[in-house]
């Protein structure tokens, strides 16, 4: 990436980019975190017959992953990875409606949040959208939650399933500490609980007390309706 390219990408007329071409240039806007041209390069996807599940894996996830090593690699900094989040969710608010749009009827019932002295969002966000889309009613309660908001969108919303999104190595234990709180007030099996985020691991899911461990959005939606549907057998014959 040169310091330049993003006059170079003010030049750019995506319009009349092949698909693999607009689709590496909106890995580079991502990176230069120009959120109008990654907007606009969405909707110019969409209105070529992309499908939205399509547009955000191949452009928008796999740019994310790019910035991803630039910033363990101490090439980019902070300011600009946020300035590369915010383009992205651009992009998701573009997408979320249209992944949204299947119809179904609320198939069950999930708080989302990411876990206390945590605000990494987008992947938490994502796996809210994904849910939602395949038919649940998903509470998100954002960014660093301790475990007192857990227990008030608990109480508030009575979800069939918890989920919490960990990002840092640092901030993943603090799932323990919600888990182990349910656990002292005697409501841990009243739902599922869902855990996720780049640094976790299904061992990591076990050792805390999780029902799951969900390595991704795609992994989390299957794993939510494979396990309502074994809660409800469940409670059906017992
Ligand atoms: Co942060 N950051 N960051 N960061 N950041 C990482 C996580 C890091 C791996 C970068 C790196 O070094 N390569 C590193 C963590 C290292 C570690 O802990 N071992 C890191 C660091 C160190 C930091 C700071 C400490 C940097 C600093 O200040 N010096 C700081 C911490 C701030 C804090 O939280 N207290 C920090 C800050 C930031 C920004 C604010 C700049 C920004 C966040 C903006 C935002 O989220 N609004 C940011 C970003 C963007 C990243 C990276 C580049 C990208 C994360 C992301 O959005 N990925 C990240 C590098 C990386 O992960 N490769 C990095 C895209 C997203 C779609 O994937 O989040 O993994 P992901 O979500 C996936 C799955 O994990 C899963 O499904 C999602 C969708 O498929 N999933 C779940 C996630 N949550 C789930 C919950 C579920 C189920 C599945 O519940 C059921």
């Amino acid at each position: 990436m040169t310091d330049n390219h993003s006059e170079q990408a003010d030049e750019i007329d995506l319009n009349a980019l092949p698909d693999d071409e607009l689709v590496e240039q909106m890995h580079d806007d991502l990176y230069d975190g120009l959120k109008e041209e990654i907007e606009e390069g969405t909707n110019i996807l969409l209105q070529r017959g992309w499908d939205a599940g399509k547009v955000l894996e191949d452009a928008l996830v796999e740019g994310m992953r790019i910035v991803g090593i630039d910033f363990r690699d101490g090439i980019l900094f902070v300011p600009e990875v946020l300035m590369s989040a915010n383009a992205m969710k651009g992009g998701m608010a573009i997408l979320r409606p249209l992944l949204a749009e299947t119809g179904a009827s609320t198939i069950g019932k999930m708080v989302i949040g990411t876990v206390k002295g945590d605000i990494h969002d987008i992947g938490k966000n994502l796996v809210a959208m994904m849910m939602e889309g395949a038919g649940f009613e998903v509470i998100n309660i954002g960014i660093n939650n301790g475990v007192e908001n857990y227990l008030e969108a608990i109480e508030e919303h009575k979800p069939d399933i918890l989920g919490m999104s960990a990002l840092l190595t640092t901030t993943m234990p603090y799932m323990k500490v919600v888990i182990d709180t349910l656990v002292e007030q005697g409501i841990r099996d009243d739902f599922i609980v869902l855990v996720g985020g780049a640094p976790l691991n299904e061992e990591f899911s076990q050792a805390v007390g999780a029902d799951a461990y969900c390595r991704d959005a795609a992994v989390a939606v299957e794993t939510a309706k494979q396990m309502m549907h074994e809660k409800r057998v469940h409670t059906a014959s017992s």
